[in-house]
């Protein structure tokens, strides 16, 4: 049988390329968002790699939904293997004193909250398991800070210690935590921080070449297909033209 993989944030970027990869790897997937015409686009692209898929729709800043939509798994759904809580986002670049608070509820509840409600639904199914592997995408934002990241790198920050956290509370269970630390990589991310404003967002990635959602679906493919024994615990990856959160090799 299979092995089932969730992937949350998967209607875009960094979870769509991974469920696909993860889809031809040969894991039945569990794919969520809140666009849901994207979400059946997919579904579709996932089946005809010969393997199940089940969409999920729900806002994960909605505890009760995300509870729901896991309690509501029958059969095979319920052995989730893999869990990658990779929706999230940034809104905004504000200094601190002209902080927009509906952005920063925005990422706080997305990021950490949201986060933190999948997890808390998903992991007593590993726990019966006695098996499974938890992967958090965090940031290079969860490493440093940089002008106007204050919120976003706050709750990177966050995911960084929850992942050091789970993987504590996990041991006993045989349960893999890996957190993933990307730098630049151009997905929707930046149309997203920038409020729709494409201009704003192409010029983040002007002048050097980015990280793709491929890289990072790669990497997280490498990480989950280890043996038994092989926990990748932190990886960092980013452009070789980026060194940093705040040098960038532009030409
Ligand atoms: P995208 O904007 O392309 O994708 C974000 C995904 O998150 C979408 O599928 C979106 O789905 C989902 N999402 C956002 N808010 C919610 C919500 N409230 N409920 C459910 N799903 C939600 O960005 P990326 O692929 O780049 O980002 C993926 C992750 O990687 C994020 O956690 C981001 O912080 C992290 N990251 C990104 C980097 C980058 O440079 N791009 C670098 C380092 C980390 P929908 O809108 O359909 O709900
Ligand atoms: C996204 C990378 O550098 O824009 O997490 O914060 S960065």
């Amino acid at each position: 049988m299979n092995k089932v993989a969730l992937i949350t944030g998967a209607t875009s970027g960094i979870g769509k390329a991974t469920a696909l990869k993860a889809a031809e790897a040969g894991f039945n997937i569990i794919i969520t968002g809140r666009r849901s015409d994207r979400l059946e686009q997919l579904a579709r692209e996932i089946q005809e790699k010969g393997v199940e898929v089940l969409p999920l729709h729900f806002d994960i800043r909605q505890q009760t939904a995300v509870q729901q939509a896991i309690e509501n798994l029958t059969g095979n759904w319920r052995n989730i293997a893999v869990l990658v809580n990779n929706a999230g986002l940034a809104v905004g670049v504000s200094p601190i004193q002209e902080g927009v608070l509906d952005d920063w509820e925005r990422m706080i509840d997305t990021n950490i909250k949201g986060l933190l409600y999948i997890t808390r639904a998903v992991a007593p199914l590993m726990i019966a398991n006695n098996a499974g592997h938890i992967v958090n995408l965090a940031s290079i934002a969860g490493k440093e800070v940089y002008p106007g990241g204050n919120v976003y790198c706050a709750t990177k920050h966050a995911v960084d210690a929850l992942s050091k956290a789970m993987r504590t509370d996990m041991l006993k269970h045989n349960i893999k935590v890996t957190n993933i630390a990307p730098g630049m990589v151009e997905t929707e991310f930046s149309i997203v921080r920038y409020k729709g404003d494409e201009e704003a967002a192409r010029n983040v990635y002007k002048g050097m070449t980015p990280l793709t959602n491929e890289d990072i679906a790669d990497t997280i493919l490498f990480a989950i297909t280890r043996p038994p024994h092989v926990c990748l615990n932190d990886i960092v990856i980013m452009p070789t033209a980026q060194a940093n959160s705040r040098d960038v090799n532009k030409i």
